[in-house]
């Protein structure tokens, strides 16, 4: 199973910006910094790596005390870290798949889904499948979460083809690894009403203890100012929408209500594309009803794994499934609200072609 080789992968120390003992170091450079820094989010991260830090533009963050702008984004520090990792040492290989999402639009519903696909002649959907026991952040390593985390470089020589990663980085800064022609992207996208209100509940849920809740209304200024993890939303969408249009054969893009609508047309879209089309005999013995089963939201959400588990340090996975519904966001927007976000929407994204339904 692809866990298990990613899980005994040896781990090499990368030179720059690499971990250390920030207080010693500052110590014996003489420096002092805010104590309210000296916490989780930046714990482990060198002086250097700081300094480059208070360089960068910061606002208040969600579940951490700030989200700088790198590159363009919104993000945490350790995210930072690990991205500076991953675009030095991460290159795609041919066969490759790379899950791209701006959090909370269904990225742990693709990584099931996906894996299914992939592996479904090695583990049978209606049968003893990896989806039982294991959170699917388990089965599809983030590229920033988990592989190069804490600036660790992994050895991903031992992984099965096709490898498939995921990843919450806008396009932009992750085409440098991607530049291998033969490796593709899928993009999940969710209207950014539902994605906002999945946002601020989860960030709720974990948030540090040191970080104050977020409200309703000062997350929606946030959000709407594009101030969100890998955000703005909006130039996130664009950036994987337009290269969609580029090149259909390599970047997938889609949609999350598309998703909930007919997950099975969509299902056999996703296996097209990724060159696994399910066979007219899986068919009709129902496999792809059997794929689309085991990887719904009920399906999942009932499982021991995601009710009880951590997959990615500091929070449990049941976290991740809340409603798993398209328009919740009617049961908290008000109408100035909506109004505000409708009009944000048309103005970043009129125009594109990229649109949703959800009103
Ligand atoms: P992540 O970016 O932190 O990995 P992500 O999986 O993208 O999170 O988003 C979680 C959302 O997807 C939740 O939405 P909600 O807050 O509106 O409920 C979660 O319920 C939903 N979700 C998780 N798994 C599924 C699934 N199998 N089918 C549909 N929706 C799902």
């Amino acid at each position: 199973m692809a866990t298990s080789s990613i899980k005994s992968v040896p781990i090499m120390a990368i030179p720059s910006f690499s971990i250390c003992h920030k207080h010693e170091l500052l110590k014996e450079e003489g420096k002092s910094r805010d104590p309210k820094r000296q916490e989780e989010e930046e714990e482990g991260l060198s002086y250097e790596f700081l300094e480059m830090l208070d360089s960068l533009p910061k606002e208040r963050g969600w579940r951490t005390r700030h989200l700088y702008l790198f590159q363009g984004f919104w993000c945490q520090a350790k995210e930072i870290h690990a991205i500076m990792s991953f675009q030095k040492h991460f290159k795609t290989l041919p066969k490759d798949v790379i899950l791209a999402t701006i959090p909370k639009s269904g990225t742990t519903w693709l990584k099931a889904l996906t894996f299914t696909l992939l592996n479904r002649h090695r583990f049978d959907p209606v049968s003893d499948h990896p989806l039982l026991t294991s959170n699917p952040h388990d089965l599809v390593p983030f590229l920033e979460y988990k592989l190069y985390a804490n600036g660790e470089v992994p050895d991903l020589s031992g992984l099965a083809s096709p490898r498939t990663f995921a990843t919450h980085v806008p396009f932009g800064s992750l085409k440098g690894s991607i530049e291998e022609p033969g490796a593709k992207v899928v993009y999940l996208c969710r209207n950014p009403f539902d994605t906002f209100i999945s946002s601020w509940h989860f960030s709720n849920s974990i948030k540090s203890e040191s970080v104050s809740p977020v409200s309703l209304e000062e997350g929606f200024d946030l959000y709407c100012r594009g101030v969100i993890g890998f955000g703005p939303f909006w130039e996130h969408m664009l950036g994987y929408w337009r290269e969609s249009l580029k090149r259909p054969e390599k970047v997938l893009f889609l949609k999350y209500e598309d998703l909930k609508e007919d997950i099975e047309t969509n299902l056999k879209k996703l296996a097209s594309f990724l060159g696994v089309s399910f066979t007219e005999e899986e068919e009709v013995k129902g496999v792809v009803k059997a794929v689309a089963d085991l990887c719904s939201f009920e399906s999942l959400k009932k499982l021991e794994v995601n009710k009880s588990n951590k997959s990615i340090k500091n929070f449990e996975n049941r976290y991740l499934f809340r409603k798993g519904e398209v328009s919740d966001w009617r049961n908290y927007l008000s109408p100035v609200q909506v109004e505000r976000l409708s009009a944000l929407v048309d103005d970043k994204l009129g125009g594109s072609g990229l649109t949703f339904r959800y009103c």
